[in-house]
């Protein structure tokens, strides 16, 4: 079942496209962009109908729509044997704009179907935007969706949605009440930076709560809401947690985990064995962190640990291109699973060029690290149904500067795993205590192509025949005063023979001891134009989007490099085709 969108102009030949890309990076032409919100908006674009698709480059197993804009995922819940995603959706171009909640839904989280959209804007409370929200499962299994609508004075306000047929299994249908909104900006709340309500919970108690991101001034917030019924919502006296500098908190995400094993929580979950977990988008840089901590239900107070930094600087789920995710509680198999925006990274032009703009990452469950001090993530179990022809590679020998190529699979399209086994730490180089709090600028410093002493070492990915295009993924080991640090790193600086191409560096540290483990692992799911990167089993995870010129398709190559002087050995390497599942009617 698909949208019904007109199918014409999918086989438009290559050298009309290649024609018509060609004019626009040539002319390099810069049309009025205008910061508004959150947005850069390019009104001329905004409705500029697809009339090429360019599908080379488009993900073959990520989420996507056939085509058109896509960003924030909205209001991800499982209800009644279905998972469904709603997200943030431009039906008439390939640039952000007209905004609507888009649906679909699925058994697996893998095959989707695509339905009409959810929520249009329609009504006083909602006729210049329907913006990013969260689905909560009320008590006597009844969803309800909130989101941030935007009225004719442009003020961002709350507001609920119910499905207006609950035996209907996909739920089409959403219906939103002439009591909305719910919740307006009041005294001391900034209108105009008062949005994407969370899932909300109930915990013990007898009132529901969520949050909504704001901002005063530079002070990022999240500001915390109590209702008995739902319909009528009261401010609390202070926000769930705030920081200076900064600045507005996009997307908050807040929910508990627990201290042991890999079993998710219900959102409402509230007790001993747990801790919380608050996530926010940085909009001022664009990119997310989370605090691990402790939740007073009853003090409406949330106080982060001191194991890791409360600020830009803190951990992130993932250190690459991922942004406004969001958690579910899934209650089938007991687990919580994030869904997070992978935005592309070449020029708007581009993007209306090829008819298509921004993917979801693979959703990926979500569980606290034995540590107590970070969160571990996986991509969901469910994707290993679509593995195909495999190959594995054992017991190899990489000496420095040396590398091999992965053969008998196409690796556009592909999931890898491989463990690596390291020795002599004793060449590791020196760290510098000021890296600290800064890998992404060390990456940029040291890249694939600076020979080290413990690494470089790791993939190529989306690789030419002779590697001049490629995309490294990588670990490269420092000896600091008295411990050894490790760098995960995806270096996609010779990703594209494009000329002015976005190509940054993305890297991480990943908290492992290594002179104990003697080994790291690391999986990559790659896919056309999209890498995902999980390092150490999930302890730091890196997503980039890259636009190979030549390492497209069938042609497109996997190797295994070491650019350090000490050898590393690949214990194990197992690299998998990767079907493709129905998406969306594409
Ligand atoms: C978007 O397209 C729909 C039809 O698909 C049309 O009704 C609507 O007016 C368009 N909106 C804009 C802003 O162009
Ligand atoms: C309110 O938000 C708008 C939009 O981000 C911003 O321009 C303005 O400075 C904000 N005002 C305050 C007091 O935060
Ligand atoms: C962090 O907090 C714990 C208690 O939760 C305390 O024992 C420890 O000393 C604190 N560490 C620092 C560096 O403040
Ligand atoms: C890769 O794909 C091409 C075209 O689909 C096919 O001809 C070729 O056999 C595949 N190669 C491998 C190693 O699977
Ligand atoms: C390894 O380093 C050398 C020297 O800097 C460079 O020429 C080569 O491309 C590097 N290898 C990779 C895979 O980046
Ligand atoms: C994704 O696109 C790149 C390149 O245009 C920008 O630099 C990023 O800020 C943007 N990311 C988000 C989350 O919008």
């Amino acid at each position: 079942m698909g949208m019904g969108r007109p199918s014409g102009a999918w086989s438009t030949p290559w050298s009309v496209v290649v024609l018509v890309h060609w004019l626009l990076w040539a002319t390099e032409r810069r049309r009025g962009a205008v910061v508004e919100a959150s947005h850069v908006e390019f009104a001329s674009l905004q409705s500029v109908p697809a009339s090429v698709v360019d599908n080379r480059l488009r993900t073959g197993y990520h989420f996507q729509p056939p085509r058109n804009w896509i960003n924030d995922p909205n209001g991800p819940m499982y209800f009644n044997g279905v998972y469904h995603l709603f997200y943030q959706y431009n039906p008439n171009g390939s640039v952000w704009g007209n905004i609507v909640w888009a649906h679909s839904v699925s058994t697996d989280l893998v095959n989707w179907i695509a339905l009409d959209p959810a929520i249009r804007p329609s009504k006083p409370f909602d006729i210049n935007g329907c913006w990013s929200g969260s689905a909560t499962v009320l008590p006597g299994n009844r969803p309800a969706i909130f989101y941030t609508g935007i009225d004719p004075q442009q003020r961002q306000l709350q507001n609920v949605a119910y499905p207006k047929d609950l035996s209907d299994p996909y739920l089409r249908e959403w219906v939103k009440p002439d009591y909305n909104p719910v919740i307006a900006p009041g005294d001391g709340i900034n209108a105009s930076a008062f949005r994407d309500p969370t899932t909300a919970w109930r915990g013990p108690g007898t009132h529901w709560k969520l949050v909504v991101g704001s901002k005063w001034n530079r002070r990022g917030k999240a500001i915390l809401y109590r209702s008995r019924d739902f319909v009528h919502w009261v401010k609390a006296k202070h926000p769930l947690h705030t920081v200076k500098d900064t600045g507005m908190w996009e997307c908050p995400d807040f929910y508990p985990v627990a201290v042991k094993g890999r079993r998710g929580l219900d959102t409402s979950a509230y007790g001993d064995g747990m801790k919380h977990v608050l996530k926010v988008s940085l909009d001022l840089r664009r990119y997310e962190y989370y605090t691990l901590g402790k939740y007073y239900h009853y003090q409406d107070k949330y106080v982060p640990d001191n194991t890791s930094a409360d600020d830009h600087t803190g951990l992130r789920y993932d250190y690459g291109n991922f942004y406004a995710s969001k958690t579910f509680f899934d209650p089938k198999k007991q687990r919580r699973i994030l869904w997070g925006w992978a935005n592309e990274s070449d020029a708007k032009d581009v993007d209306v060029a090829k008819g298509w703009a921004g993917i979801q990452a693979i959703p990926r469950t979500i569980w606290l690290d034995s540590s107590g001090r970070q969160l571990i993530q996986w991509p969901i179990e469910e994707l290993e149904s679509l593995r195909g022809k495999h190959v594995v590679v054992e017991h190899k020998k990489v000496s420095g500067g040396n590398s091999f190529e992965v053969e008998g699979i196409n690796s556009s399209q592909a999931d890898v795993e491989v463990a690596f086994e390291v020795s002599g730490l004793e060449k590791a180089e020196a760290f510098d205590p000021s890296w600290a709090t800064d890998a992404e600028a060390l990456c940029g410093r040291k890249r694939a192509d600076v020979k080290g002493g413990v690494g470089p070492f790791g993939l190529l990915v989306l690789a030419s025949a002779n590697m001049e295009e490629k995309t490294a993924v990588f670990f490269r080991i420092f000896k600091a005063e008295h411990k050894h640090v490790v760098l995960m790193c995806h270096d996609p600086t010779r990703s594209s023979m494009r000329p002015n191409l976005y190509r940054p560096t993305f890297a991480g540290y990943v908290d492992v001891d290594i002179a104990k483990t003697g080994k790291i692992s690391l999986r990559s799911l790659i896919d056309h134009s999209v890498v995902e990167s999980f390092g150490a089993d999930g302890k730091t995870c890196i997503t980039s989007r890259v636009y190979p010129s030549l390492a497209i398709g069938k042609d497109a190559h996997l190797f295994v490099f070491n650019n350090g002087s000490a050898d590393v050995k690949v214990s194990e390497l197992k690299a998998w085709e990767i079907r493709r599942p129905l998406m969306n009617g594409a």
